[in-house]
């Protein structure tokens, strides 16, 4: 029998692997530290191994809001301490220990009521309002190992959905959703997804105008636009909030090229329907347009460069196609009406002298466009990116230093220049098989669930829905990260199973069948890059404290499944957690070694308690994106099919979408506030990303109190559309629309405009009455409000930052809110 059948329930997976328990591994860390002179000695003989500078007081580990050391007594986590080195240490961090010791942590393996006693596809409108029942880990692998081997021997691999997508933890090894698919690869294959939730539209887009997705690529570094950037524009982007946290752990240099900016004076301008942080930390000049009318906007702009001859014809020629047939619709050629500043004007809201002066300013100095992704998560997302490439290829400054645009300078610090070392592998999903099916669109998850069957268009291909059984989440949270949460809970009554691990009693756990308890990064031991885009650091996660009530590994729980369909050897390759790190860390050892850089071997690295920071070459502090593509367009082509930036793209045009032309167009959106539901609905809404939070993570946390208005989510309102509705400061708000309503807290401001309001995107949903559908969410999950369709037939992404609603002051009962609540029998 192998270590992951049917462990005890005391046994740590630690103990098992390594043979050192994992209590026995606390002390190590939580006591005096007697390795600092080592960590001192190595550094001054390595330097790129930084010895950490203070006192060695905790376990250095680290999260998607940083690294920190963590300060842990009596088996409990009590503090933190950012490690110096980050130039902007996130309060994030401090939520760690409320992380570990949240009291809606999901102590036991569970499972629903009905399911247990029925089966499969029993009473599925319960969901979310069920009883649940304790059972052994023994029982909850036998139940879900049974229902997966059921469903790819009766229906195949379509069957069971296991994309899960969202953003788990940190770490290279403990990779929840990748650890599920490697499972699920070698155990018959599985339905995935293709593309994401942050740049669905985008992504596609650029592909075909740029050869490239752009969104995730390095951006021109810092030090160069600092140096040679005269106007900088934030086109819907928010960097000082979303620099914040970061896929690996952050560096956060993106902020400090901020700093640098605003210390050097360099003009500044953000455009977005709110006031951000950014732009009051800048001290940018704020146009504040309507909502969803950014094409409109950027249409206006090049017609003005076109006719005021401020644009580049050579660089037009030499390294763009399609220019003219842009040209044409900007003139009104081919449909009678010239896209002048008035007229973009009038639909967005933004004066025309305005407009125009932009595009002159834009003209005449070095300008680098960074451009956000919250106005890609919309109905027609797909034309904003683009027109932002061709107002930039217009100016003609793209490929020069601080010129062009970047699509990443406010994620996960684009343009941190990138060092020289090793990167981190970490565990892969591994191949699936030949019978996989073709994934979906990811954001048309709940379509798929309710149309087995039907086809769609997705980038040029059909999609045809398979039959989903079963959805296996692990590290995400559909319930937050979905759009139409009404109807997401109708869809998700269609699979007969429905299994998600998680650390918390999230929505999406709540209206699981079988809930099995993950542990948090702070409970095992892993390694992490980082500096997305620089590849600075290697940080050890260190396991902090033992794993929570009987909480395990998402690889421990796999591997326990794996061991039930007879693939154990396989998922774990015979390799233990030691193992996986010290392998992963050896690979990357030699590439640094390949680049000249010495590291201390494993063990010397992990016991020390210290992390790795690779130098940075010179060249690379002053790399310019596009600059050999400038330099040499045959020679280095892009990767479109006419290798240069598609202004008119001949494949799109083929496709013969509607909504989705061979040229960046105007199209009014799915819903605005000129549209027919704006009579009733005459509020645009903003979905931002939190500023406290990463999406729906940290919700359950003290930091809450620090934007939870009336203990709701805020939604925040412009004084004129607040008065007209009776509303003030730190009322109880109702926002609804047809699709749902939810409970929310008011902070006038004259920082969003009129006619828009925002309310960020995370709140865990919290139905008052989940037997009713529609019925009103008491903590403000801003899902319940937006639509549900894709951007348009090209990408499919999602329309997360578009809908009309009305709001209302709440006259009704005060309800409690019980989002962070454990449910019944929990
Ligand atoms: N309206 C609207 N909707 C949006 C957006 C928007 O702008 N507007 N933004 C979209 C975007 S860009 C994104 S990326 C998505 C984000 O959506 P998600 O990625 O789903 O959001 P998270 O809150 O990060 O969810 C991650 C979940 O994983 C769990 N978790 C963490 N660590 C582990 C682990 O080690 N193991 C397991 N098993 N679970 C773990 C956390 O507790 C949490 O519940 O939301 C999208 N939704
Ligand atoms: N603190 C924090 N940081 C994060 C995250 C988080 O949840 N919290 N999430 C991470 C993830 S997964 C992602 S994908 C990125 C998200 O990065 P983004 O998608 O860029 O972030 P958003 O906040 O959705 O939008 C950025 C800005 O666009 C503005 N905006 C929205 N609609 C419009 C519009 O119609 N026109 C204009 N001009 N502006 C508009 C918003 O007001 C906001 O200020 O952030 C990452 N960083
Ligand atoms: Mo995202």
């Amino acid at each position: 029998m192998s270590k992951y059948q049917q462990q005890p329930l005391a046994m740590s997976r630690r103990r098992f692997l390594t043979g050192a328990s994992a209590l026995a591994a606390v002390p190590l860390f939580a006591g005096l530290w007697p390795k600092s002179a080592l960590a001192e000695a190595i550094s001054q003989a390595l330097p790129q191994f930084v010895a950490l500078r203070q006192a060695q007081k905790g376990i250095l580990t680290g999260a998607h809001w940083g690294a920190f050391e963590a300060i842990v007594q009596d088996g409990k986590m009590v503090g933190v301490l950012p490690v110096k080195d980050d130039p902007y240490p996130n309060d994030l961090i401090t939520m760690a220990p409320h992380q570990v010791h949240a009291e809606n942590r999901i102590k036991y393996p569970m499972v629903r009521k009905s399911w247990l006693e029925g089966g499969p596809g029993s009473r599925t409108e319960l969901r979310g309002n069920d009883e649940w029942v304790r059972v052994s880990w023994e029982k909850a692998i036998d139940l879900v190992g049974n229902e997966i081997v059921r469903l790819q021997k009766d229906h195949g691999p379509q069957s069971i959905y296991a994309g899960s997508y969202g953003w788990k933890s940190v770490g290279m090894l403990h990779n929840s959703r990748t650890l599920l698919q490697r499972l699920m690869n070698l155990s018959g294959g599985f339905l995935g997804y293709a593309g994401d939730y942050s740049t669905g539209a985008a992504q596609v887009i650029m592909s075909h105008v740029m050869g490239s997705m752009e969104v995730y690529e390095q951006q021109t570094a810092w030090p160069n636009v600092i140096d040679n950037s005269q106007l900088v524009i934030l086109w819907g982007c928010n960097p000082m909030v979303t620099l914040k946290n970061s896929w690996n752990v952050p560096d956060h240099v993106g902020q400090t090229g901020f700093e640098a900016l605003k210390k050097k004076g360099t003009r500044i301008i953000s455009i977005d329907p709110v006031h951000s942080d950014s732009a009051k930390y800048v001290g940018a000049q704020w146009i504040a347009p309507r909502p969803y009318t950014d094409s409109a906007m950027l249409i206006g702009i090049a017609h003005t460069l076109l006719t005021e001859k401020l644009h580049n014809p050579d660089f037009l020629k030499t390294y763009t196609v399609g220019f003219d047939k842009f040209q044409a619709y900007l003139l009104g050629e081919t449909d009678g009406t010239p896209k002048t500043a008035e007229w973009a004007a009038d639909i967005s809201g933004v004066d025309a002298e305005v407009l125009r002066q932009l595009a002159r300013d834009m003209a005449k100095q070095r300008t680098m466009i960074m451009g956000g992704w919250g106005i890609q998560r919309q109905h027609h997302g797909e034309q904003q990116h683009w027109l932002l490439v061709t107002v930039a290829a217009m100016l003609g400054q793209i490929g020069l230093p601080g010129g062009g645009f970047g699509f990443s300078y406010h994620y996960s610090s684009g343009g941190s220049p990138t060092a020289k070392g090793g990167i981190l592998s970490g565990i892969s999903a591994g191949n699936a098989p030949k019978n996989s099916p073709t994934p979906i669109p990811v954001a048309r998850i709940a379509e798929c669930l309710t149309n087995p069957g039907k086809t769609i268009h997705f980038n040029g291909t059909d999609v045809t829905y398979p039959d989903v059984k079963m959805v296996y989440v692990a590290g995400g949270n559909t319930f937050h990260q979905h759009q139409d949460t009404n109807n997401l809970v109708k869809a998700w009554q269609r699979p007969e199973t429905i299994v998600v691990n998680e650390p918390y009693w999230t929505a999406t756990a709540k209206h699981a069948d079988i809930v099995l308890p993950a542990t948090t990064s702070y409970e095992r031991n892993d390694l992490e890059m980082g500096g997305d885009y620089s590849q600075l650091y290697v940080f050890p996660m260190h396991q902090c404290v033992p794993p929570q009530h009987e909480s395990r590994n998402d690889f421990d729980i796999f591997a326990a499944l794996a061991a039930k369909l007879g693939v154990l050897d396989a998922f774990t390759e015979g390799k233990d957690e030691t193992q996986w790190l010290k392998g992963m860390y050896d690979d990357m050892k030699l590439q640094a070694r390949a680049a000249r850089v010495a590291l201390p071997p494993f063990d010397m690295f992990w016991e020390s308690n210290n992390y790795i920071r690779f130098p940075i070459p010179q060249e690379n502090k002053q790399w310019v994106r596009f600059a050999d593509y400038r330099e040499n367009p045959l020679l280095n082509p892009l990767g479109t099919p006419s290798g240069k930036i598609e202004i008119y793209s001949d494949a799109i045009s083929k496709m013969e979408y509607l909504d989705c032309k061979g040229i960046p167009t105007w199209m009014p959106p799915h819903e605005w506030y000129r549209g027919p539901e704006a009579a009733k609905y005459p509020l645009s809404l903003n979905t931002a990303h939190p500023t406290n939070r990463l999406h729906s993570q940290l919700d359950n946390t003290p930091l809450r109190k620090k934007y939870a208005v009336a203990d709701r989510e805020a939604i925040l309102i412009h004084p004129e559309d607040a008065k007209s509705r009776n509303i003030t400061n730190g009322d109880l708000v109702r926002a609804f629309n047809d699709r749902g309503q939810i409970l929310v807290g008011a902070i006038v401001s004259e920082d969003v405009r009129p006619g828009a309001v925002r309310i960020s995107e995370g709140a865990w949903y919290d139905p008052a009455d989940p037997s009713t559908p529609g019925s009103i969410c008491k903590n403000g999950n801003v899902n319940c409000l937006t639509f549900d369709i894709g951007s348009s037939n090209l990408a499919q992404g999602n329309c997360g930052q578009m809908a009309q609603l009305e709001i209302e002051k709440y006259q009704g009962e005060v309800l409690k809110n019980t989002a962070h609540d454990v449910p019944a029998g929990a």
